[in-house]
């Protein structure tokens, strides 16, 4: 109570002495848990960033309620134990109001219970595997589950090349890749497209020839990967160095510049869905991507676009709260307000969806938001028109 009068006294000093930027009252933390290290740092550093910009946004507009969202961000090097030690410092060392992250569902699933069983809201940017808000009614995101976009995706893309069979291959030992694998199999049942053979690979592998080889042999008409942008980058490049042509149908790991650095050009026809566009000429999104560069002297990503509508949805939540002083009400105040939000932000519409409930157990909530089809061409993704 000391520290807020202090807090008040010198933010009237400062107005009085004429500085321009808004006096904050209290703080609110928020706490980011994302791997900022590592294989993930490429969505995860993308993730802060998105992070980043919109609460300084927030903050420059008044902050919510007149209180300042303070970003405590952690690095959990999209590891499980490390994503549990982030958990941890973020909720009881803290006293983080909520937290978003971690980068990968493979993470998610180990540390999302911490956050449900603390009674914190944990709120995925880039968790899109099956399952993620099942774990308990704390759990949201705004990420989009792969089980929405790939129907989408295939459907576009066997169109698109007029495709009569594909080959597959996937990492059977990451939650995300195995959860994408799941979708695109029943997927392809579904949408009477036979796949010619399945490979699998394991991560950290960096040598791909064997299984292409295999699909190689089988003489498909385009190759369904299920994998995180670096393996997929290397799978590419391998599959044109065995002088195979055919293009690539990928989830929501594709979904990074990562992708063309490694495979530049060689990753051209590749076609993925994503709630995100670039060329989304919405105010929003124009406003968005202008301010990234400004800030970051870099483009944005999806995963900067879905972290930066998220924290615009968390504010726009926390303006329909009054904060008490008091955490553990608080938090579940927070966790009451989020449902009901809706927001038109750089990735378009969006929504909640209460997620399905199996057994009668208590669940969270998940993006209800249209997948755009996107190809890359000249090295970038374009919609897929
Ligand atoms: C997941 C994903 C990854 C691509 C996140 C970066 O979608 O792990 O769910």
């Amino acid at each position: 109570m000391l520290l807020n009068q202090l807090v008040k006294t010198l933010s009237a000093l400062v107005v009085s002495v004429g500085i321009a930027s808004p006096v904050l009252a209290a703080e609110v933390k928020i706490g980011a848990a994302e791997a900022l290290t590592g294989p993930a740092a490429k969505y995860g550093v993308a993730i802060k960033n998105g992070l980043t910009l919109a609460a300084d946004e927030i903050n420059a507009k008044g902050g919510v309620n007149g209180d300042k969202l303070v970003l405590i961000a952690e690095d959990e090097q999209g590891k499980k134990e490390e994503a549990i030690n982030v958990f941890k410092k973020l909720i009881f060392q803290d006293k983080a109001l909520m937290i978003f992250g971690p980068t990968l569902s493979n993470s998610a699933f180990a540390a999302d219970p911490i956050a449900n069983a603390a009674k914190v809201v944990v709120f995925g940017t880039s968790n899109t595997a099956d399952g993620i808000t099942a774990m308990g009614p704390f759990t949201f995101r705004n990420s989009v589950m792969e089980a929405d976009v790939l129907p989408v995706t295939v459907r576009a893309a066997v169109k698109h090349f007029s495709l009569k069979k594909v080959a597959v291959i996937y990492g059977n030992d990451d939650a995300f890749t195995k959860s994408g694998y799941d979708v695109f199999k029943n997927t392809l049942e579904a949408q009477k497209t036979p796949v010619t053979t399945t490979e699998t690979y394991a991560k950290g592998d960096v040598d791909f020839k064997a299984q292409l080889t295999k699909i190689k042999a089988t003489n498909p008409d385009a190759i369904v990967c299920s994998c995180l942008a670096e393996e997929a980058a290397n799978i590419i490049l391998q599959t044109r160095s065995l002088g195979m042509k055919q293009p690539f149908i990928g989830g929501n790991g594709l979904n990074s510049p990562k992708l063309f650095e490694i495979a530049k050009d060689s990753g051209d026809n590749t076609v993925m869905g994503s709630p995100w566009s670039a060329e989304n000429a919405a105010p929003a999104n124009k406003a968005f991507i202008a301010a990234y560069k400004a800030k970051f002297n870099a483009d944005p990503d999806q995963f900067a676009a879905q972290a930066y509508d998220a924290m615009h949805i968390v504010a726009e939540a926390l303006g329909k709260v009054k904060l008490s002083g008091n955490l553990e009400k608080d938090r579940q105040a927070l966790r009451d307000a989020l449902p009901a939000v809706k927001w038109d932000g750089a990735t378009g519409k969006f929504s909640f969806r209460r997620a399905t409930s199996k057994d009668g157990k208590e669940v969270g909530y998940d993006a209800q938001q249209d997948a755009i089809v996107n190809i890359a061409k000249g090295g970038k993704f374009t919609l897929l028109k």
